[in-house]
């Protein structure tokens, strides 16, 4: 004689399962502890029970109507259910209809062949099929205010830090919030990253405000790129947000230092350039004046002045008693722009900015008071 034993049923009335077609017109099939649901149709119940018994069900709403009920047939042998992963007797009955968004109670019933009822078992549903709500991108840059991150805003990649959505919330809570990045053009997905949540202020967003997200959450490329957050709320229903900004990830190719001048040379660093005086650049070299004159060569794909968005200029400063200024461009040919920065040798003015300090400064800013710098390599291995 062949036994099959299935898994033995609890006493109670059971509801292994719950199955329908969501929001995003795919078929889910969960337990009822899941709760939070957002079935575009009607729905199966896959309810279990012994031999020889039906099931039934009840479904009531926040007021107590009752608005979907139903009494299987007596239960065989041949109704055996298979559903996450279990095996049980029972059957499955449809709720028809569409139900409205709100709190529901589902009564699961076991009774006997005659209709008396067994046991039941009661489980709250919540039918939610609206995505969770956003309002504005924010963006935080370093030593900046936080300010509104509109469409098409230049957005510096090495001081933003912060950047989320004001005003996220939905009736069943919010479960998930996934960024990415990506080209606008192609699609192209650069960075994917789990966000944060914070149901006190309701916002969602990435970065904890003391980072640049361009350690893994941003690409690090210059040119426009798509923000994307994804909000999925307790039931399941997403929402997607999209921002495209101007995004400037990288200073490369950063200028390079050439040449220095040297006030007892008179030839030509490259002929007929006017670069009268300019020597190559070798660590360790004699320099003969202060302050020194620096030649750094740029290509001017990365100029500011040929490239608004994404281009870098050089400060300067000459002097340590004056503030930064623009290095001037001395010569340019097809392919570079030859800017000459001027660099006190300090140590005398302000104790303890000895050497070349800070003053070999790459800035950046944008018309949104975005701002960056980095420290070129620092030359002390210069020498008088
Ligand atoms: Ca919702
Ligand atoms: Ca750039």
């Amino acid at each position: 004689m062949l036994v099959i034993v299935f898994w033995s049923a609890p006493a109670w009335a059971d509801l292994a399962a719950l199955s329908y077609t969501d929001t995003a017109n795919e078929a889910q099939t969960v337990a009822p502890a899941q709760q939070y649901i957002n079935p575009t149709g009607g729905m199966d119940l896959y309810l279990t029970a012994g031999l020889d018994r039906k099931v039934g069900y009840v479904l009531k709403n926040s007021a107590g109507q009752t608005v979907a009920e139903g009494v299987s047939g007596l239960i065989t042998a041949a109704d055996t259910l298979a559903v996450l992963g279990q095996t049980y007797y029972g059957k499955v009955l449809t709720i028809p209809s569409t139900l409205a968004e709100g709190n529901y109670t589902l009564t699961a019933q076991i009774l006997t062949s005659g209709g008396s009822l067994v046991s039941s078992q009661d489980y709250p549903l919540v039918v939610d099929r609206t995505p969770p709500a956003a309002g504005e991108w924010w963006s935080y840059i370093y030593q900046a205010t936080k300010r509104v991150l509109f469409e098409n805003a230049l957005l510096t990649g090495f001081y933003v830090y912060q950047i989320w959505l004001k005003n996220v919330a939905d009736l069943s809570g919010i479960q998930t919030v996934q960024f990415e990045s990506y080209d606008p053009v192609t699609g192209t997905i650069y960075t994917t990253r789990s966000g944060w949540y914070n149901s006190a202020t309701q916002e969602a967003g990435i970065g904890g405000g003391t980072t640049s997200l361009v350690s893994g959450y941003l690409p690090a490329r210059d040119g426009p790129l798509g923000l994307k957050f994804l909000l999925i709320d307790q039931a399941g229903n997403q929402a997607v947000l999209t921002r495209i900004v101007r995004f400037d990830g990288i200073l490369d190719p950063k200028p390079e230092l050439v040449a220095v001048h040297n006030p007892n040379v008179t030839a030509e660093y490259i002929p007929g350039s006017g670069l009268v005086g300019y020597v190559p650049y070798t660590p360790g070299m004699t320099v003969y004046e202060n302050p020194m004159k620096f030649l750094y060569r740029l290509p001017r794909s990365n100029w500011q002045s040929e490239n608004p968005d994404y281009g870098i200029y050089i400060t300067h400063q000459p002097n340590i008693l004056q503030s930064a200024q623009r290095a001037p461009v001395i010569y340019e040919d097809a392919n570079y722009v030859y800017i000459r920065a001027d660099v006190s040798y300090g140590g005398t003015i302000l104790p303890g900015q000895q050497w070349l300090s800070i003053w070999d400064e790459l800035q950046r800013r944008s018309s949104e008071c975005s701002y960056a710098s980095t420290q070129l390599d620092r030359h002390a291995i210069l020498s008088f």
